[in-house]
């Protein structure tokens, strides 16, 4: 398997928890090498547009308020396998379904602040990665 890239961020409730270095930390454990990233803050019309894909389900307007309540922390990673292999490491969207040891199942504490992003494909991750890095800084 080719090595390829995927997107992900820490959502505002583990970077304001201090959780920030500790994912991190397993997501380079795991062997994903870092390529990008940066500490930064969507407003809600930009969480809007990154999750654009969701507008008509219920939990939209309030997902929006919470990806714009605080600090984030976006990175695009590599690694072989990557896209798959990250969704295995951060475990199911509900923490009470993620696996033991995933990071949701570590640091999320709801179905909406579940703590980490990872890209549900290929496509989606080089989407989502240059929605926040330019060109230049995804070398
Ligand atoms: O790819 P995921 O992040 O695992 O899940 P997703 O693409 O289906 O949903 C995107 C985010 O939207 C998810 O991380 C948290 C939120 N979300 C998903 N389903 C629900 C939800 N939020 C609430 N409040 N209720 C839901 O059922």
């Amino acid at each position: 398997m080719a090595t390829n890239r995927t997107f992900t961020m820490i959502k505002p409730d583990a970077v304001s928890a201090g959780n920030t270095g500790a994912i991190t930390k397993m997501i380079e454990e795991a062997g994903f090498k870092i390529v990008a990233m940066k500490k930064t803050k969507l407003s809600a019309e930009q969480a809007g547009q990154f999750y654009a894909i969701h507008k008509e389900r219920p939990f939209y307007k309030d997902l929006c308020a919470y990806m714009s309540s605080g600090a984030i922390v976006p990175m695009i990673l590599e690694k072989a396998n990557a896209v798959e292999d990250f969704r295995k490491l951060i475990g199911a969207t509900d923490p009470k379904k993620a696996e033991v040891g995933t990071i949701r199942n570590l640091f999320a504490t709801s179905i909406e602040a579940n703590a980490i992003h990872g890209s549900d494909s290929d496509e989606n991750a080089a989407i989502e990665g240059s929605f926040f890095f330019s060109q230049f800084e995804q070398f």
